[in-house]
């Protein structure tokens, strides 16, 4: 096997159903690997970093936890978050540390229909022929994420605090968030991008996001372009879904937009993303959207099917295409087949669905 075929691949499962989903991956990956359209060889580094690390160490993953990361050629994340850890202290201190050390400026959520699962908007009546078939891309290293602000801010005593959270908004960050998603629709069926802001109401970064995206717009007249307030197009979301195809926007809105677009799809279970650093200085993340789901941790019903996704979006991004594709392929039979955990109305385990995949393989 070429040295171009062979990767090492950092497993971080993190917390709660992270550890569930990131094993049931592995274990997916290594018989695609063995039986799959291609030859790959995946060396796993695993990292136990998490909530439980923290209540040891005082902190979410070592020092040099990015230093450790470096030479990876990807990394593979479950899920972060756990009670006895403030949400906040454990999202900066593993998830949004590796985002943003890696400079994984661009978050890529697919979202789309799968065979076999109920989805609320096929169930509205005439509905039935709803496509589902978008990419929301979200800006991933800064905007409302930048963590700029502070408390404590008044001078005036116990029940004054004040606190301030900025948002930061670059020209250099919004144009290469923007371009990428003007790209990405020009290799998809409908070349379609919708730039989100909420720029009525906040007339600063996201006015200069606007006008980057216009700007930008213009170099690409063979993609439609438009632009939506993010309370409107919450409501386009469920009213029009046939209407987008790329949708664009800030590190909060977007991430907001993307869990309500996996629910519209039929789970947050389902859903895949990727934290890319598209000029591969860095390695790249890929993890399901979902969090690590304190209530159903350890009773072996996560739903693997976004790691899985995730996964498939980790091997295109390796070069290795023809396996992404089998990957994706086998995902669309397992469901289509009713290998359904309860998230999405079925009654198999984590570990049978898993199976369901393999034998697809
Ligand atoms: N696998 C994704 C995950 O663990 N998400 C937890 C979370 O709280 N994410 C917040 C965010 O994506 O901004």
């Amino acid at each position: 096997m070429s040295a171009r075929h062979r990767f090492t691949i950092a497993a971080v499962p993190a917390d709660g159903v992270g550890t569930e989903v990131v094993d049931a991956t592995r274990t997916a990956l290594a018989e695609l690997a063995r039986r799959g359209p291609e030859p790959f060889e995946i060396t796993w580094r695993e990292f136990d970093w998490g909530s439980h690390y923290y209540a040891e160490h005082g902190r979410m993953m070592p020092e040099d936890g990015l230093d450790r990361l470096r030479d990876m050629d990807a990394i593979f994340f479950g899920a972060v978050g756990w009670p006895t850890v403030p949400d906040h202290v454990s999202l900066w201190g593993l998830r949004l540390a590796i985002c943003q050390g890696f400079d994984q400026w661009a978050n890529i959520r697919p979202v789309r229909f799968l065979p076999g699962v109920r989805s609320p908007l096929r169930g509205t009546q005439g509905a039935q022929d709803r496509a589902l078939d978008w990419v929301v891309i979200r800006e991933n290293s800064e905007g409302e994420y930048a963590g700029l602000g502070g408390r404590n801010l008044s001078a005036r005593g116990p029940g004054h605090e004040v606190a301030v959270q900025s948002a930061l908004f670059t020209e250099a960050g919004c144009e290469r968030i923007v371009r990428y998603a003007f790209d990405l629709a020009r290799t998809r069926q409908r070349p379609k991008v919708t730039g989100v802001t909420k720029s009525n109401a906040q007339q600063y970064g996201m006015v200069l996001w606007d006008e980057v995206f216009d700007r930008v717009a213009e170099e690409y007249p063979d993609v439609e372009a438009e632009r939506v307030l993010v309370d409107a197009m919450a409501a386009r979301f469920v009213l029009q879904p046939e209407s987008l195809s790329v949708v664009v926007a800030s590190n909060l809105h977007a991430d907001i937009l993307s869990d309500l677009g996996s629910a519209l799809a039929g789970s947050l279970g389902v859903a895949a993303s990727a934290n890319l650093n598209p000029e591969r200085r860095f390695p790249s993340m890929f993890e399901p959207v979902h969090g690590s789901a304190p209530d159903i941790a350890g009773q072996g019903v996560a739903n693997p099917i976004g790691a899985f996704g995730s996964a498939a979006l980790m091997l295109d991004h390796l070069g290795l295409r023809a396996a992404a594709a089998a990957l994706e392929a086998a995902i669309a039979e397992t469901t289509g087949a009713g290998a359904l955990t309860p998230d999405i109305g079925g009654t198999a385990t984590t570990d049978e669905v898993t199976k369901a995949l393999v034998d697809r393989l």
